[in-house]
């Protein structure tokens, strides 16, 4: 059986990240490509205990300690969900990975990027393709202005913090070409969307992957735990 393909999506908040996942989760399993719809921090039952943890959780922790928790998180989640998964054929679509790590942990709070190196190589695993959502902050800021959720731990940190993760997305995906595609994420649903699809299709050519737009009408059909 064929490996499956592990397709993530990285970006800062508000990007659209957790839309164009379940879209694009849609799309191929509208055309019969056997998918897992997942997330991070979470994905498997002890990544999502952690998830409660660095997200919730109202204690200061040091960023080399997060970073740590991040990763056992990814563990888990690639133990126990994604790798499972790939080796069972199916293609796995992930709402933030460990560029999400480099960008916030590395980028945002400064903890070396050989330390991130180190622990990434424990878990051992590298995206097939990466879609880096980028927003300005005002869009972003606007979308999730009207959610009205209590604000996590990232969502407390200042401008300047999340300007130097959007410029730390911007640097991952000029260093990886290959494996990251850069994507203007400030239009309408369906614009992010069509430049996804021409990426994956570009990319990761799935027989059956419908034109762009096509996927839009089944929304939250693919398996797998919900981000
Ligand atoms: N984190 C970390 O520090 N290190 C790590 O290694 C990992 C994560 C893995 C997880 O937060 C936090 O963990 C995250 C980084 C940190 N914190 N921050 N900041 P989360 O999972 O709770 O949330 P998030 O990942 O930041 O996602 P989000 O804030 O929910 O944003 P999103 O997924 O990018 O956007 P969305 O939910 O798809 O859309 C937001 C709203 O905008 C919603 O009302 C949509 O209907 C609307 N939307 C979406 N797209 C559009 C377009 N194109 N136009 C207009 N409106 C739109």
């Amino acid at each position: 059986m064929a490996h499956g393909r592990f397709i993530t999506l990285e970006g800062g908040e508000g990007a659209g990240k957790s839309t164009q996942a379940r879209l694009l989760a849609a799309a191929l399993e509208a055309a019969g490509v056997p998918v897992v719809l997942t997330r991070e921090p979470g994905g498997a039952p002890g990544a999502e205990a952690i998830r409660a943890l660095l997200l919730g959780g109202s204690a200061a922790l040091l960023p080399g300690t997060e970073t740590l928790l991040h990763f056992a998180a990814r563990h888990e989640h690639v133990g126990r969900t994604i790798g499972p998964a790939l080796a069972a054929g199916r293609w796995v679509v992930c709402d933030r990975f460990t560029d999400s790590t480099r960008a916030y942990q590395g980028f945002g709070l400064g903890v070396a990027a050989g330390t991130i190196a180190a622990l990434d190589a424990l878990v051992g695993l590298v995206p097939d393709l990466t879609l880096v959502l980028d927003v300005p902050p005002r869009t972003a800021a606007r979308r999730l202005a009207g959610r009205g959720n209590a604000a996590d731990r990232y969502e407390r940190l200042d401008a300047a913090f999340h300007a130097r993760v959007r410029a730390g997305f911007r640097a991952i995906a000029a260093e990886a070409p290959a494996r990251c595609v850069l994507i203007d994420a400030a239009g309408p649903v369906e614009a992010v969307q069509a430049a996804i699809l021409a990426a994956v299709r570009a990319r990761l050519p799935a027989p059956g992957l419908a034109p762009a737009g096509a996927g839009e009408k089944k929304q939250g059909g693919a398996g797998g735990a919900p981000p």
